[in-house]
């Protein structure tokens, strides 16, 4: 059994952060270990988020846990500080593939992000990094080009983002980029391969992102070639989006169980 770490902020909600990862981790049938780097919690009052981050010497437990036994692939998702981000890029072994979702942009967290973490992801993180998976809004922050509205854009975006040591830069234009078609964009630091789909018409995407990222780290675990992995991450995506739920009065999730059926799963008939 491939065995995927994540170390990441927890989605009290559970569309995104570790929950998305655990889950599409063993959607993909892997076995998923965390470290939680921080908690974000949301009012049920008013929908307003919150962020409590562990202390350094909590997370570096875990993640000494976390690597006790051999790992296939990282995931890092939310890491709320420069000194978290220093500490993780610091002790994670350095030859296991790694897949750094730069979470710097997403709902319900961009307002806890400073310019010291992006220049701490960009100087520490990145250059162990295999790859990242950045959104539209994160690519403009960490590439400083600011707001990308063109595939032009985003290309020069990602090259700028491989200049920092990743190998692979995957940036998701998300339906900020279009009203219809989407594209993905895959650079190898030669070469750009698209990855355009449909916009699924939906309010209900939150975790999008995560389970997109956690979902190449676990293909990666089990050795599929990486535009394989985008491009099954994708799928997989779709499929949540499609069958995402409104959870509260403020957030719908998506349904990572979705590409594999799994609301069908241990159903119980009185015939058998
Ligand atoms: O933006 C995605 C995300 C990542 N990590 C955590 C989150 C969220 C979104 O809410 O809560 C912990």
């Amino acid at each position: 059994m491939k065995k995927v770490a994540t170390i990441a902020g927890s989605d009290a909600t559970g569309g995104g952060g570790l929950e998305a990862d655990l889950k599409t981790f063993q959607e993909f049938g892997t076995f998923g270990l965390a470290a939680i780097t921080s908690i974000v919690t949301l009012e049920p009052e008013t929908g307003a988020h919150h962020l409590r981050t562990l202390s350094l010497e909590l997370i570096q437990e875990q993640i000494a846990s976390v690597f006790a036994g051999p790992i296939d692939s990282i995931k890092t998702g939310l890491l709320p500080t420069q000194e978290i981000i220093a500490l993780v890029s610091e002790v994670i072994p350095k030859d296991i593939p790694l897949v750094v979702d730069p979470v710097i942009g997403g709902k319900g967290t961009q307002d806890f992000i400073k310019n010291e973490q992006v220049q701490a992801l960009r100087e520490k993180l990145l250059p162990h990094a295999l790859i990242t998976t950045p959104n539209l809004r994160e690519a403009g922050i960490l590439s400083e080009l600011g707001e990308l509205t063109s595939e032009k854009q985003m290309e020069q975006a990602a090259k700028k983002i491989a200049s920092f040591g990743v190998k692979h830069v995957v940036i998701k234009g998300g339906t900020r980029l279009a009203a219809k078609q989407t594209l993905d964009l895959h650079y190898d630091g030669r070469n750009f391969t698209r990855y355009p789909h449909p916009i699924i018409d939906t309010p209900y995407n939150h975790g999008a992102g995560c389970t997109f990222a956690a979902a190449i780290t676990a293909a990666i675990a089990k050795n599929y070639p990486l535009d394989q992995a985008i491009k099954l991450a994708i799928d997989f995506v779709q499929a949540a989006i499609t069958m995402g739920e409104k959870i509260n009065p403020y957030v719908g999730h998506v349904w990572h169980g979705a590409y594999t059926h799994g609301e069908k799963r241990l159903e119980y008939s009185d015939e058998q």
